[in-house]
């Protein structure tokens, strides 16, 4: 049978400080600020806060480009502003993870400014520094044919030594060595400082790309560069390694974000016999509305067939998370809901109520609880993500795309539509900053309507549907632990599911459209323990939820 623990039983909710609560006017999310909504936090029912990155960084990618793993960014605040964090989350019954981003530092961490001085630096090993390949007509190359997922190349020639670094993301996150035993022991040792701080674990920033094939050949055109760079040789090797010297002293939990790692490959990483990872964040639910960078139409049947696999496949011994918005995707409403006046309040309901039935821990994203939507981003100077101005700068500045066609996708996929800050009452910016403030990224202007604390006042409001889901799933075993059966894998429309566990039989209806459907039979005998609308019949309404004890 299954292994009970608390952080299977957990529903995550993520913070992007730097877009949460502002407490001294910069127009900057900080640690204080978080601290002062903590009370709405544990209103709502969450279990563990997952922070993206806190750490002093020059902000080349908003915290993922670290320069100091155990000081605290400047713009948030101080050490002592973080255990004041992690006292208020204590208090209140809460945990906390962090982020912990390892494959990768800023260059402007001292390991990197080191490193990249001279060859035989002490540090020049911490990185991956290769010398340049010649081509048949003598021209220098980059060492294999790798991208970053920030356009261009992933090696960037250092004029210094001559010689080339990777980055598998931006120019200033230059990649780790992790076949280094020095550097694995400086990531453990920081796991430690935290940890000992009584953090509660870490979500595990791109995880699985930390080892390396040494000798670097190109990727060939039928391989995928993700699917190769997040299965190097020694990954398992270096997860146990680090479980059995950090992970297996605590009580913690850890997630990893695996980009790259199939849902057949996930028990690799998760297989609680193996002593890894408690549980990874697969991409196929999230990212299928994707293909490659832009945005297509999903069907409510491949979703269904996703979560069919990942149920399937993690069987009794691994363990899934379920989530479909973070801080690197669209709006959930907009992504998987319906975003229409009419429907945006009762679509989130049913995301809700899916993302906290299903089986593995839930992740919810900051502001999903409110049902807040993509910003209308005017132009690409209005963005700030590093992905959307690089990706300007390669691909329509040199004329490969259109800034048309570039722009009406960056509208429906940008990363920064999750980053906008939260929208906490119908004062000036939202109450996310001072009035006379001016906020770091723009505020969406539809805070009048959508915001907390009319969320708070409304007892219709997505906010205090998912308070009650999340009241009823800490009462309810069968939706953690309880067996999955999806009843209509092939409907268009309906996800209709059912959770048991022992004699207690759940069954979840939720319409993912706006036309009625008839309910099987099975759906009237029971009794109704949550729905998002007052009127109940046998059949299904456009985007209703309703969840039956059979
Ligand atoms: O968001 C993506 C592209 O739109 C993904 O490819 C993303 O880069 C990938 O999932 C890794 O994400 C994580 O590491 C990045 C950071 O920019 C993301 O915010 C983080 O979630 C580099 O640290
Ligand atoms: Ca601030």
């Amino acid at each position: 049978g299954q292994t009970k623990h608390w952080w299977k039983e957990s529903v995550v909710y993520q913070i992007y400080p730097r877009s949460f609560q502002d407490s001294n006017g910069d127009g900057i999310g900080d640690l204080p600020g978080i601290t002062s909504r903590l009370d709405y936090l544990r209103d709502l029912g969450v279990d563990v806060i997952w922070l993206s990155p806190h750490y002093d960084s020059p902000n080349a990618d908003n915290g993922y480009d670290i320069r100091d793993y155990r000081k605290v960014m400047r713009e948030f605040g101080t050490m002592q502003d973080f255990d004041a964090l992690l006292a208020g989350i204590k208090q209140r019954g809460m945990r906390l993870i962090v982020d912990l981003v390892a494959n990768h530092t800023s260059d402007e961490h001292v390991w990197f400014i080191e490193s990249r001085k001279s060859r035989d630096n002490p540090y020049r090993d911490y990185y991956l520094w290769r010398p340049g390949k010649i081509a048949a007509n003598g021209a220098e190359l980059p060492p294999n044919n790798f991208g970053s997922a920030f356009s261009g190349s992933a090696w960037t020639k250092d004029k210094g030594t001559g010689e080339y670094y990777l980055h598998l993301f931006a120019e200033k996150q230059p990649d780790l060595n992790w076949d280094n035993p020095a550097v694995r022991e400086e990531i453990y040792s920081t796991m430690r400082f935290w940890l000992d701080k009584g953090v509660d674990g870490f979500r595990m920033d791109v995880i699985p790309f930390i080892s390396k094939d040494a000798t670097f050949p190109d990727v060939l055109p039928n391989e995928s560069q993700v699917h190769i760079n997040a299965n190097g040789p020694h990954l398992q090797e270096y997860l146990q390694e680090m479980n059995r010297e950090v992970l297996s002293k605590y009580d913690c939990m850890t997630v990893g974000e695996a980009h790259g790692i199939t849902i057949e490959e996930t028990p690799t990483l998760v297989d609680e016999r193996r002593h890894e990872l408690n549980m990874i964040f697969n991409f196929d639910a999230v990212r299928l509305n994707r293909d490659g960078r832009n945005w297509r139409q999903w069907k409510l049947t491949e979703l269904k067939a996703i979560y069919a696999r990942q149920y399937e496949a993690l069987g009794v011994h691994s363990w899934n998370t379920i989530f479909l918005a973070n801080h690197d995707n669209p709006r959930l409403v907009n992504a998987f809901g319906d975003d229409s006046d009419a429907y945006r309040v009762a679509s989130a309901k049913v995301l809700a109520t899916m993302l906290l039935t299903l089986k593995g821990t839930a992740y919810l994203y900051q502001g999903d609880e409110l049902g807040m939507t993509n910003y209308r981003f005017r132009s690409i100077e209005e963005y700030d993500d590093i992905e959307a101005k690089n990706a300007w700068k390669f691909d329509v500045l040199t004329g490969k795309e259109t800034a048309e066609h570039y722009l009406d996708n960056l509208a429906r996929v940008s990363r920064d539509h999750a980053r906008t800050p939260m929208q906490w009452d119908d004062s000036p910016h939202a109450g996310f900053t001072s009035p006379d403030a001016k906020p770091w990224l723009a505020v969406n202007p539809n805070y009048t309507t959508i915001n907390a604390a009319d969320a708070r006042r409304d007892q219709d409001s997505i906010y205090h549907y998912m308070q009650q889901l999340l009241r009823l799933r800490k009462q309810t075993l069968a939706f953690v632990y309880g067996d999955y059966e999806d009843l209509a894998p092939e409907h268009p429309s309906l996800f209709l599911y059912a959770r048991t566990l022992g004699e207690e039989r759940f069954l979840v209806a939720l319409n993912f459209s706006r036309e009625t459907f008839a309910l099987p039979d099975e759906f009237s005998k029971g009794q109704i323990v949550l729905a998002n609308t007052a009127s109940i019949s046998s059949e299904l309404g456009a985007w209703e939820s309703r969840i039956v004890l059979a």
